[in-house]
């Protein structure tokens, strides 16, 4: 594929990594660390930084597209799928949306089909290293088909939900959705 095809509209390329998010790098004492899955599910289950690491791994390829207009191509996630999820929690039909949870308060929400997309995960490291904390060590979520908002860094557990609620993004401005191909860059 040209390369040019894999620039959303109003994107341009970057080769660097800049790190963005609101507040405070969150430092993670590992043993201290949990991953709830909350919300409407048959029963909620609570990870230690052990047992999450012993799930299955995957490794994905996927383009960094950031609502404040870089891209970056080619960045190669290895974590553990969304999909595995399922394995873990039975999720009622009734839950339509994912919101997840990170460290010092922070949110998004996404819609559950696109939350366990085949290229969606639960990353720990890129580009073959274990990811520095200012990129959401020890766990961040990649969404690779939204704006990069939607991949929360420094990640503690996801809730399914019936009815949307926006993130933290999502009311301060930023798109609901997110698409980047769409341009859904912010709501007015
Ligand atoms: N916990 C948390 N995750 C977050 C954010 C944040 O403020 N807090 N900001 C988002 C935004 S707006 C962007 S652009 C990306 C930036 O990720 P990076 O610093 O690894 O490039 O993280 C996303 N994840
Ligand atoms: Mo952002």
């Amino acid at each position: 594929m040209a390369r040019l095809d894999r620039l959303p509209p109003g994107q341009h390329l970057r080769e660097d990594w800049p790190i963005l998010h609101y507040g405070e790098v969150q430092d993670t004492v590992l043993p201290e660390w949990r991953f709830r899955i909350t919300g409407l599910v048959d029963a909620e289950k609570t990870l230690t930084f052990d047992e999450f690491s012993a799930l299955p791994r995957t490794e994905v390829l996927s383009d960094i597209h950031c609502v404040t207009s870089w891209s970056k191509f080619d960045n190669l996630w290895e974590g553990v799928s969304t999909s595995v999820i399922k394995d873990l929690a039975v999720i009622r039909p009734e839950a339509r949306f994912v919101t997840i949870h990170a460290a010092g308060g922070f949110t998004t929400n996404l819609p559950v089909d696109e939350f366990f997309k085949e290229d969606c995960l639960f990353a720990s490291r890129h580009n073959g290293e274990i990811m520095d904390i200012e990129h959401g060590y020890p766990l961040r979520l990649v969404a690779p088909a939204l704006y990069f908002w939607k991949s929360a860094k420094w990640v503690t557990g996801v809730e399914f939900v019936a009815i949307d609620t926006p993130g933290f993004w999502e009311r301060n401005g930023y798109h609901n959705h997110g698409d980047p191909w769409k341009e859904e860059r912010y709501s007015r």
